[in-house]
């Protein structure tokens, strides 16, 4: 494992906030962002004990979730020797600009958000369209645990071991026709409860939008999540239903999701209309395509602090290439960023 120690200018917080620079009034007036982002920053819990849960409710876990769950013990487990990250890291520093674009608005703002009742519509190029309340929708699935890196696009990750079912167990139920090519993702649409929705400064056109191609959503590791760290998703992670693909950025994983769409063109996702120049369709994890304002070669693993950064080097497809790289064969992946 290599940890690069970093000089003070590597990885400096206001370096790193692309995704709320296109969405915050501050910087569109030009503001410095640099202490706020730092005075944004949580304080990081000292240990995965007990007590870091206590200011995010579980809420009641709907009966279907319970019965579902894996017997696995996410507590001991690592992702090859690196440490899972605490709940409160995960659970407070999030992006989910519905509910804000500090790190910590959505765990302030997200309770608003009404989970139940929720359904999932599927649509588009499949044998089997409908709309299903969230509990029919999950019947046919067994959930696994899953223990991964997030990397975010804005150069930090953690490793949050997730419970969710293979995207290719949903294909197989749907039953994609011949037409389908890409798997359309859509966020839930609400002004009411997602405040991040009313502001008139923020540049996306809601609602949040994401997509892959059909063969990278069969991949065994892309799921979609309904639970992390042995309990359903906290709101302000996703709740209740995201997607997770992780050798790619970050933002490919779409909260909330209320509509899932089988397509034949590659749908025109959040980011990419927003900035095509700085993300991509694909947003593979690749430490050797720089985003145009800052490098990808490394990020800072949370628990991050000022005067321990933590600073790791960033893999190729987040270390995930053993099972993906296959699926870019002959694609020119600094074209296709
Ligand atoms: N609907 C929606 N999904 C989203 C986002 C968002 O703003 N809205 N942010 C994305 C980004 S940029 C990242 S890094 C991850 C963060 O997930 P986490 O907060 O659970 O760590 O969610 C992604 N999914
Ligand atoms: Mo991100």
């Amino acid at each position: 494992m290599l940890i690069k120690s970093p000089s003070a200018s590597d990885c400096k917080e206001s370096d790193v906030t692309p995704e709320s620079f296109y969405l915050s009034r501050r910087s569109l007036l030009g503001g410095s962002l640099a202490g706020l982002a730092v005075g944004a920053l949580p304080r990081w819990s000292e240990a995965s004990d007990a007590s870091q849960y206590a200011d995010v409710e579980p809420g009641a876990a709907p009966g279907w979730f319970k019965d579902k769950l894996p017997t696995t013990q996410w507590q001991a487990m690592t992702v090859k020797g690196e440490a899972i990250t605490p709940f409160k890291d995960a659970t407070h520093y999030n992006n989910f600009y519905e509910f804000g674009t500090d790190k910590g608005d959505p765990a302030q703002n997200a309770g608003s958000l009404k989970t139940e009742p929720w359904s999932v519509v599927i649509d588009g190029e499949v044998g089997k369209p409908g709309r299903y309340a969230l509990e029919d929708f999950m019947k046919p699935y067994q959930l696994e645990e899953r223990i991964y890196r997030l990397r975010c696009v804005e150069a930090w990750s953690m490793v949050i071991p997730w419970m969710g079912f293979p995207i290719s167990a949903l294909l197989k139920q749907v039953e994609p026709t011949a037409n389908a090519k890409y798997i359309r993702f859509e966020t839930l649409q609400d002004p009411k409860t997602m405040p991040g929705q009313r502001s008139g400064f923020a540049l996306i056109d809601w609602p949040y939008v994401e997509g892959l191609r059909l063969d990278e959503a069969m991949n065994p590791l892309a799921i979609l999540a309904v639970g992390m760290y042995g309990r359903e998703l906290p709101n302000q992670n996703g709740a209740p239903l995201r997607l997770v693909v992780p050798w790619k950025y970050g933002f490919k994983s779409v909260k909330s999701i209320v509509r899932i769409s089988l397509v034949s063109e590659q749908p025109k996702t959040t980011w990419q209309s927003i900035a095509a120049n700085e993300y991509g369709f694909y947003a593979n994890v690749n430490p050797t395509v720089d985003h145009p304002r800052w490098t990808q070669a490394h990020e800072r693993r949370l628990p991050s602090g000022l005067f321990s950064p933590n600073i790791r080097q960033t893999e190729m497809f987040n270390g995930y290439g053993e099972q993906v790289a296959s699926l870019y064969t002959g694609m020119d992946l600094r074209k296709n960023y």
